[in-house]
């Protein structure tokens, strides 16, 4: 990232030029706030975005590739630093725009820089401390023991709503991680360092997530989605949709069904990630010659592998699912599916006895393996189903990237028909999404139903599911009727306040990734 910007000419390339004065206005605000609360000015801010999923659901965390893009829903960090008045620690002070609902804090940190985090209490200021602690580690990786942070002083706001699937919590960890590094004088703030600590850092107050919130949030860039690998290391790249007629929206709809995956996450989001590792231990098994070690550690950013990725491509031994250096990717991908089917008998799942069987460990080794540090409540493990979802669903990512990359309507005066493609594979993803990995609810499902008989061509859930936010591809000329409709078929019924009324149903602009704006 190069150095800040300075905010007049920073907000520009934010925000679409029809909310550019309200956002001046927040920013403003909140800058205002900080004077009378701290007593001084605040010297810069550091902003990250939410995100949308535009395909590639439940993979980051199996390492395939996925296609977000930022949204212009943000949190904002005003920020005053200054060399810590006691050469022992380092004060933080933090508040928030709106301190009615998040109250403010004040903490200091010893010299030992342990920030401590309490993930069984709910609190805002959890993710600030899971940013702040990432930061710390690396910074200290890079200078030395003779590190000292600086005091910090914050003001926060935040504008994506909060569990409601857009990633308000990537947002604030990789905006707080970036305060912090900022405020201790990195400059310019690497992308990759700050993406790599936001991912890890978020696993210390959520759920055993992959990457793709945080990837999405830092490196992506205005009027483009983004494609993001994670192995064999992470990266991310700009894609353009290419120019169609009808144009193209993206039209985000909360369900207002609550996610919370704090709640809920050892029950849903962490047994996937179980049951696909899980998964691709039965295939590693199934593939390898007895006795072929368990690939362990495998994934990038040094914590373990949940996914299937590595088990093929990097260990299996001399099997003919093993990649061969001939096959293209969708091949890959294509045989993994088959092998899934073929390997995976048993629709009602597996017991743990039958895993453990499949793997020739014991019941004991299976759970000291899979199970110790998630904690899982499930008597069956429905392998054939998550192994199905995860290798087609890659393969959609892929047929959507190559759809975007090569467009073939070239020079048509309608390309009603190449956007139907690209809406069939959303709603392949969010069939999948309801019957193979079990994320969607009957709410989500209405929600897309009905959007498409309004004229989406794709409608599906985005993020983890099981509630929070759906995401429909419909052509410019259908955006009103797809929001009447939805008003009329689903939130009518609805006890909504005005706020969420306002933020129901949105048009959504592939937005611009963190950065940093200089206030004076
Ligand atoms: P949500 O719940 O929408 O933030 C989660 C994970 C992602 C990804 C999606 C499913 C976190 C922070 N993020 O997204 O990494 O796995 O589910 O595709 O938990
Ligand atoms: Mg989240």
């Amino acid at each position: 990232m190069s150095g800040p910007v300075p905010l007049a000419s920073g907000l520009a390339d934010i925000y679409e030029p029809q909310a550019l004065a309200a956002q001046a206005t927040r920013w403003n605000k909140l800058l205002a706030r900080f004077q009378e609360k701290y007593g001084h000015a605040a010297s810069f801010v550091a902003r990250s975005p939410g995100r949308v999923n535009i395909i590639g659901e439940h993979i980051d965390y199996s390492l395939y590739s996925v296609l977000p893009m930022a949204i212009a829903a943000d949190a904002i960090l005003a920020v005053s630093a200054a060399p810590a008045a006691d050469p022992s620690s380092f004060r933080v002070r933090i508040a928030n725009y709106h301190e009615d609902r998040f109250p403010s804090a004040e903490f200091s940190v010893g010299a030992d820089g342990t920030v401590d985090i309490d993930a069984t209490k709910h609190d805002w200021v959890n993710y600030f401390r899971s940013g702040l602690r990432g930061a710390l580690e690396l910074l200290r990786k890079k200078r030395g023991d003779a590190f000292h942070p600086c005091d910090m002083e914050i003001l926060m706001d935040g504008t994506v709503p909060v569990g409601g699937g857009l990633s308000s919590s990537a947002a604030f960890v990789s905006a707080s991680a970036l305060a912090v590094m900022a405020a201790n004088g990195e400059d310019p703030v690497d992308k990759k360092e700050l993406t790599e600590l936001a991912i890890v850092s978020e696993r210390a107050v959520g759920v055993n997530s992959g990457g793709m919130d945080q990837s999405a949030s830092v490196f992506s860039e205005q009027g483009s989605a983004l494609y993001v690998s994670f192995a064999p290391d992470l990266s991310a790249r700009p894609v353009k949709f290419p120019p169609t007629r009808p144009e193209l929206c993206f039209m985000v709809a909360q369900s207002f069904v609550t996610s919370n995956k704090q709640v809920s996450g050892p029950i849903h989001y962490n047994l996937r990630v179980v049951e696909c590792s899980m998964a691709a231990a039965f295939l590693h098994a199934k593939l390898n010659p007895p006795g072929t070690e368990l690939p362990t550690d495998a994934g990038p950013l040094g914590v373990s592998l949940h996914g299937f990725h590595d088990t093929f491509f990097y260990h299996s031994g001399g099997s003919d699912y093993a990649a061969a250096p001939s096959l293209s990717k969708e091949e890959e991908l294509e045989k993994l599916l088959a092998l899934a089917r073929e390997t995976f008998t048993q629709e009602e799942g597996y017991t743990r006895e039958e895993v453990a069987a499949a793997l020739g460990v014991s019941v004991a080794d299976l759970e000291a393996r899979f199970m110790s540090k998630l904690p899982v409540r499930a008597e069956r493990f429905r392998l054939r189903q998550r192994a199905v979802h995860v290798f087609s669903e890659a393969l959609r990512v892929l047929r959507f990237l190559t759809l975007l990359e090569r467009p073939v309507h070239t020079g048509a005066s309608d390309t009603s028909a190449y956007n139907a493609q690209l809406g069939a594979l959303m709603n392949e993803t969010q069939d999948s999404c309801r019957d193979a990995y079990e994320c969607s609810c009957p709410e989500l499902d209405r929600i897309c139903s009905i959007a498409r008989a309004a004229g989406a061509y794709g409608s599906r859930l985005t993020g983890a599911g099981w509630g929070g936010c759906s995401v429909h591809l419909v052509p410019a000329d259908k955006v009103a009727d797809v929001k009447a409709a939805l008003e009329r078929e689903y939130y009518a019924g609805m006890e909504l306040t005005e706020e969420q009324r306002q933020e129901a149903v949105v048009v959504s602009r592939p937005g611009q990734g963190s950065a940093l704006y200089k206030v004076a």
